[in-house]
Order: structure tokens, then sequence, then C-alpha cells
């Protein structure tokens, strides 16, 4: 009854309804996160469809991300990762620390010259040198976020000293940001985006930019995140002194 009716005469395929339903339910917390799903036949038999076309839906789904399979367990609503918004953490110490594995696809690596934008935002002159670092981001093989960051050229010695996490070869040349500067913004993923995420057209996101800088307070990162609205929740402590 989560899920509500499937229309026989419908125009959508039925695997199309349930997995639109699925989808909603999830959206509206009907279904809750790392909630377990009936077994398939049960499903099946509650909705009067095939086993076939259940299978079609949730195969959709875990393709998606919304739904993951665990081996003799079953299939589950996927975890929300919950973030903090006031702490420095890097994607992949986030992952790690949830127990999941980050993994990174370069959109592009290269290094470049710092167009207005970028030279605002890290406080060096246009035409400065700079490394661009595209990304999309995985957990467990799943698109997580798109990433677009610029580095002083002075931070790294090449843009192959960036293999996979981005704070841990700052690190390593002693520019990894200790304070950062964030805002963050509602999105539609679009397009090329939501292609590169796997997600719907129109499926939400968040906007997050970063300026990252060290103790001394040269900034060392721009960063241009897009995380899927459906996979995060922020959290904060928040205190009435300021
Ligand atoms: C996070 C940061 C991003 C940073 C990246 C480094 C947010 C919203 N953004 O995604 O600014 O560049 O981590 O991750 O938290 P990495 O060290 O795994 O490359």
């Amino acid at each position: 009854d989560v899920i509500g009716r499937l229309d026989e005469q419908g125009r959508a395929p039925l695997y199309q309804q349930l997995r639109r339903a699925l989808r909603d339910a999830i959206a509206d917390n009907r279904l809750a996160a790392e909630e377990a799903l009936p077994p398939e036949r049960i499903l099946a038999e509650q909705l009067g469809v095939s086993r076939i076309t259940v299978r079609k839906a949730l195969d959709a789904l875990v393709s998606e991300g919304m739904l993951t399979r665990r081996q003799g367990a079953g299939t589950f609503v996927a975890a929300r990762v919950e973030k903090s918004f006031s702490k420095l953490t890097s994607f992949s110490e986030d992952m790690i620390s949830r127990g999941r594995k980050p993994e990174s696809a370069w959109l592009s690596r290269a290094a470049g010259s710092a167009n207005p934008e970028e030279s605002l935002a890290l406080g060096i002159g246009p035409g400065s040198p700079v490394y661009r670092f595209n990304r999309i981001r995985f957990a467990d093989g799943e698109p997580m976020a798109l990433e677009y960051s610029t580095v002083p050229g002075p931070c790294l010695p090449s843009e192959f000293a960036v293999t996979e996490s981005l704070y841990d070869a700052l690190d390593i040349h002693s520019s990894r940001p200790v304070r950062a500067l964030q805002r963050l913004r509602a999105v539609l993923f679009t397009g090329e985006k939501a292609k590169l995420l796997g997600v719907a057209e129109g499926a939400p996101g968040l906007f997050i930019e970063r300026r990252g800088f060290v103790r001394e307070g040269r900034p060392v990162e721009f960063t241009q995140s897009y995380y899927r609205g459906d996979a995060y929740d922020f959290v904060a402590e928040l205190n009435t002194q300021g």
C-alpha cells in the first residue's frame, strides 16, 4: 500500500509505473533509508504483476543507486550519507568513514591559467598557472557527485600529483586546507550533468562551492561540487553564541 495501484490500462509499461512509484515512495520517505523491501515474489503477489516486472523495476532503481542489493539479505533502500556542514573533510574521508569505497573517474585533469572567476576565488592574478581536476565521484561504484576543482600552480608539482584524493595530494605537498568558506544552493540536474550522474533529467542536487585555505590563509582550493540531492543529508550543530 506504500506503492499504491499500478494501472494495467496505463500508457507506461508496468515496470516503469512501479519504478516511478517506488522512486516517489523513497523521495517522500514513505520508504525509509535502509528499509528492506519485501522479497520479489511477495511484491509481485501484492501488486498483482509478474516477477519479471518487479525484477525490471528493481534492477533499474539499483542501477540508479536508489536501491542496493545485499547478497543473501535482499533489496534495501539505499542509505543516505550524513555529512557535517561544519567539518572540513574530503569526499574520500567521508566515504571511508562510512565503510564505502571512494573512487573517481576523470573528466579532465590539466594545467591551465586562471580565468577571472578562479583568480578572484583564489586571490591570484588572472592568467596565473593553475591545475584543474574534474571528476565524477563514486561510492561503491555508485555516482555521488561531480567535482570541478582548481588549485593554484605552486601548490602541486604537476597535475599528475593527484591520483585519487585531492586532499591527500595537497597534504603531501603541505597545502591541505585547514579552513574553508562554503556556500550551498539547490539545483536541478539536467543534460550532461544528469547523464554523468546517472540520475533522471530534473533530479534534485546540491551545488556546493568551497574555497579552502592553509593555516597562513593562502587559498589552495576552489571547488564546485554537485552532490546528488537524494544521497545526502547535511547536518550541523547550531549554537546561539556565534
Ligand atoms: C569534498 C569537498 C571538495 C574537495 C573534495 C576533496 C564538499 C562539499 N566538497 O568533496 O571541496 O575538493 O572533498 O576530496 O565537501 P578528495 O580528497 O577525496 O579528492
